[in-house]
Parts: C-alpha cells; sequence; structure tokens
C-alpha cells in the first residue's frame, strides 16, 4: 500500500481526511466526465477543510490518494480495470491489475490506513429479485464487519430500498439521515418512503456520534445518508419507468453478477447528471464531518 505524502501528512497531524472510492470513476461515468467529477469532488473536499484520499489500484499497487496522473490513468476507458471489492484483492495485486475500489473495497483500504470517513455517491445494496438471484452487494456485508463511516446519498432506486435497510440493521449497521428529517433518501430524490431509524443535523453531531462509535470499539461501519438538495427530483417518475426498461433489458442479455449495477446505470443518463451533482454535495458534508471529528478526537 502506497500513501501520498499529502494523506501521510493529514493522517500524521490529525487532519481530517475523507477516503473516495474509484469504481465510480472506473466503471461509473464516461469519459472525460468521470474524470472531471473525480478531480471537482477532491476540490470540494479541499474546500471544506479536509483532506482527499483517492483510493484506487495501479498496477497491482495500492494507492491511498492517487495522483492527478494516476487518476487520469484509472479514467481511460481503454485500459483494462477490474471493479475491485473486498473478494477481489487476491487477484488483482497477485496479478498486478489495475482496480477500481468499489464502496466495499475503499473501506477495506480506508480502515488499513486509518482513514475513518468516506464519501461516495452511492452505496451498492438488496438488488430487486433478489429472491431469485440472491444478488446483494458486498459494502453491505462490509458495513457491518468494517469500522468506517460512509457518507453517501440514498441508495439507488435500482435496488430494493426496503431490503437494504433490513439487511443493514441486520449486519448491525448505524444508519443515520442527514438534515432535518428522518426520511430516507432515495438516490435522487429525498424520500425513499422509508426512514432511517436516527437522524443527524449538523457535522458537530455526527462528529460525537462517530466518537461514541469508535470508542466502543465497535466493529462494524456506519452510514450516513445525505438527501438530494437540487431540482432532480422531479426526473423521478421517468426514472423509475426507465429502471423498469433497463432491468429488462438487462435480464434479456443475461447480464449479471458485478456487471450488473454498472450495466443498468449506464442505461440511465439522467442518473449520471445526478450523480456528479451528489457526489459534490456529499463531499462537502463528509468533509466537514472529518473535520469536525478531527477537532473531537485530538
Ligand atoms: N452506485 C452508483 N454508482 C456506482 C456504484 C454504485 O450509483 O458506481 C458502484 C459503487 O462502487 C458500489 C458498487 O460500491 O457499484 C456496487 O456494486 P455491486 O452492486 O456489484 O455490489
Ligand atoms: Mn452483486
Amino acid at each position: 500500500m502506497e500513501v501520498s505524502e499529502e494523506v501521510a501528512d493529514a493522517l500524521h497531524c490529525g487532519k481530517g481526511v475523507v477516503a473516495l472510492e474509484s469504481t465510480i470513476i472506473t466503471h461509473g461515468m464516461p469519459f472525460p466526465q468521470n474524470l472531471k467529477t473525480a478531480l471537482s469532488v477532491e476540490q470540494k473536499v479541499r474546500q471544506f477543510g479536509s483532506t482527499p484520499a483517492t483510493i484506487g489500484i495501479v498496477k497491482g499497487k495500492i494507492k491511498v490518494g492517487l495522483s492527478n496522473e494516476e487518476l487520469e490513468y484509472l479514467s481511460d476507458p481503454s485500459i483494462e480495470v477490474i471493479k475491485t471489492s473486498r473478494r477481489d484483492f487476491p487477484v488483482v495485486i497477485g496479478e498486478k491489475l489495475n482496480g477500481g475500489t468499489t464502496v466495499s473495497g475503499t473501506m477495506v483500504v480506508a480502515h488499513m490506513a486509518g482513514i475513518k470517513v468516506f464519501v461516495t455517491g452511492g452505496i451498492g445494496g438488496v438488488h430487486r429479485g433478489v429472491e431469485q438471484t440472491m444478488d446483494i452487494s458486498a459494502d453491505l456485508t462490509e458495513l457491518g464487519r468494517t469500522p468506517v463511516v460512509v457518507v453517501s446519498s440514498g441508495v439507488k432506486s435500482i435496488l430494493d430500498i426496503g431490503r437494504t435497510l433490513e439487511y443493514l440493521e441486520t449486519q448491525g449497521v448505524c444508519v443515520c439521515s442527514y438534515g432535518n428529517s428522518k426520511n430516507f433518501p432515495a438516490f435522487l430524490s429525498p424520500k425513499s418512503g422509508f426512514s432511517a431509524p436516527y437522524n443527524i443535523n449538523d457535522p458537530d453531531q455526527a462528529a460525537k456520534i462517530i466518537a461514541s462509535h469508535q470508542s466502543l470499539g465497535l466493529d462494524s461501519g456506519m452510514l450516513i445518508a445525505v438527501p438530494i438538495t437540487d431540482t432532480y427530483t422531479n426526473l423521478w417518475e421517468e426514472i423509475e419507468s426507465n429502471i423498469q426498461t433497463a432491468l429488462e433489458e438487462a435480464r434479456e442479455n443475461n447480464i449479471s453478477g458485478r456487471e450488473i449495477t454498472p450495466y443498468v446505470l449506464s442505461r440511465l443518463n439522467e442518473i449520471s447528471q445526478g450523480k456528479s451533482l451528489q457526489a459534490k454535495n456529499n463531499a462537502t458534508v463528509g468533509s466537514q464531518i472529518a473535520k469536525s471529528l478531527a477537532n473531537y478526537v485530538t
């Protein structure tokens, strides 16, 4: 594992550090939007007082704090990159391949590096049709076993949101909505029809709760769900019908396993616009939380 100088310094000085994933770059968005979004998310983290640490794997080396050149390299659609969750590390590292780390993969590395807060757009969840496929994202079990706080928008509506929340409860994950309501957000809507068990109102309250989570030594993670703040909400109904179409298409084309999330998302252009907006909004909140946590813990 190689930690960049900037990130190592920030960790050493007890500054706020925010981990960022790279699957969103390698398997989440088309070029050049992927690179642009990655850079502007890092910029947001800096603007609100913490240090960004984008995590990924370059030629078998785990990087904590990818340089701009490395970000450019991984963004290039012509190079081969493996979508890397916990299960994929042995092969990606052993065979010296490139890896875009998912939420699960990024949590594994963030924890190794001592980073407590991780910001992303949306996490994986229980897929619709789980009764047939048993497709439950490794992100959920990772949240159950790795003590990292994940700040994300609500779960995408390509997933089964109710079952995702049930599964997080089973895994012992503390789930909190962020802002002024207990509504658990869906990715492009402030409401999913489900409630989060807890609500957090500001960075200081988040830091206080995270600090007590840490002092108890619970091995599980936490999920802080930030609702959308913008006007994409009105795309909601249109997106729902597009999701149905994309899921049917995926079934007809026998797309399953780790290919399903990137496939369905690539069929939904509206989500792609919402995505960079959400990532930036979450980066703002996550940076403030990490900064506040740094003060709290010292
Ligand atoms: N949700 C998105 N965009 C993404 C992902 C999820 O809106 O790019 C990625 C994240 O990296 C997440 C992963 O961890 O997909 C989940 O994949 P799966 O459903 O195969 O577990
Ligand atoms: Mn899956």
